[in-house]
């Protein structure tokens, strides 16, 4: 079979990841590369040795010659870049967060739809190994059925050095971290009915929240919590580790600090290591991540060839999207928000 053809906008700090990761991806290479700053567009560019470079992704389109476009820049241009790979045909891989708004998210969904392209959300989290482990775990049966969870990732880790923009937005770890954390809890534990949330600004150096709880009802009739934090200094960091307990009516799953993963059921408790491998291009703690994005971008590949719809598509992460509108609207009102009106 001949290797897709993919080009790249947006070469900043994740980039890196996704460029490492293409490298080892099953049957697919990238031949061009985009960005508007210079600078980071050669550094790029020589440490992967494209020779195609544009500083105008509308260049870039012009010219073709690729067969999907990876978007790797942050969120403000994500809707017209979006739009431009949907105008050309050219099926798309968009950064989280999706877009500035649901509206615009829905917009995207919509475009791309009547194009007839593929869209895919490069929402990584949860192609973590420990997280397809507690996943495969609970759809053993292991557990019985689920009626309980908590989906936590509690940190003081330093992401404003890689991402000084994080530190400048109105609204911070929700947008940003909790979408990862709130798609975990859809991907375990099913889509959701309502929530309701509490935020708090605990580092006086920045400008959003950086503390987050939010309560889960889902469809199944099982209650979550998903709590995250930048703000928790603890004795040993767990950055960027997110930790799970699944309540079930036949026993319990707790991946806990350490990837350790504990099931325990009517047949005993096993106790496994569930870390992520070290690629030879990642470093400790990313690794985690960056595992991650070789998976999904290998599924990507894997699903532009076959047809089928990716597991983080455009259509569904309008349902993590609307989690994280809700989340923010809750900690406003102080009310519940049902989502199916959000996505209606
Ligand atoms: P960054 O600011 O370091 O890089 C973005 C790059 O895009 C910059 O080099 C900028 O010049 C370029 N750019 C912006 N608009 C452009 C345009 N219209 N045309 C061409 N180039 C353009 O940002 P980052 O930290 O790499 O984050 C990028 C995205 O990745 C964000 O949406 C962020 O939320 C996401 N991210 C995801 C993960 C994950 O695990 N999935 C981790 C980190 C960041
Ligand atoms: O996903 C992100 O955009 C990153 C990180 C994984 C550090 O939260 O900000």
């Amino acid at each position: 079979m001949t290797e897709l053809k993919g080009a790249l906008i947006g070469c900043g700090f994740f980039a890196v990841n996704q460029m490492h990761a293409w490298k080892d991806v099953d049957g697919a290479a990238i031949v061009a590369i985009c960005d508007r700053d210079p600078e980071r567009l050669k550094i790029v560019g020589d440490q992967f040795g494209i020779e195609r470079r544009y500083s105008d992704a509308a260049a870039l389109f012009a010219d073709g010659g690729f067969d999907f476009v990876d978007i790797a820049t942050t969120v403000q241009s994500h809707r017209g870049l979006v739009e431009m790979a949907a105008k050309h045909k050219i099926p798309a891989i968009c950064q989280k967060p999706f877009a500035k708004s649901l509206g615009d998210a829905k917009a995207m969904v919509e475009t791309c739809r009547n194009a007839g392209i593929p869209l895919m959300v490069h929402e990584n989290f949860r192609w973590q190994t420990p997280i397809q482990a507690v996943k495969q775990a609970l759809d053993s049966g292991a557990i019985g059925e689920p009626f309980w969870g908590r989906f936590s990732f509690r940190s003081g880790y330093d992401v404003f050095s890689g991402q000084p923009y994080l530190a400048e937005g109105e609204r911070f770890i929700i947008e940003d971290l909790g979408i990862h954390t709130l798609d975990i809890a859809r991907f375990i534990l099913g889509d959701v009915t309502r929530l309701s949330a509490r935020t708090k600004r605990v580092n006086p150096k920045i400008r959003g929240e950086d503390v987050a709880t939010i309560l889960l009802d889902h469809d199944n009739g099982a209650t979550s919590i998903v709590d995250v934090s930048y703000a928790t200094k603890s004795a040993t960091e767990a950055f960027p580790e997110t930790l799970v307990e699944i309540d079930g009516s036949q026993g319990t799953i707790r991946l806990s600090q350490g990837y350790r993963l504990e099931i325990h059921g009517p047949d005993g408790t096993t106790i496994t290591d569930v870390s992520p491998k070290l690629l030879s291009w990642a470093s400790r703690p990313w690794h985690n991540i960056q595992e991650s994005v070789l998976a999904i971008q290998q599924h990507w590949t894997d699903r532009l060839r076959s047809g089928g719809e990716t597991s983080t598509s455009g259509a569904d992460n309008l349902k993590t999207f609307a989690l994280v509108e809700a989340a923010y609207d809750s900690a406003a009102t102080g009310r519940t928000v049902e989502i199916g009106a959000l996505l209606r």
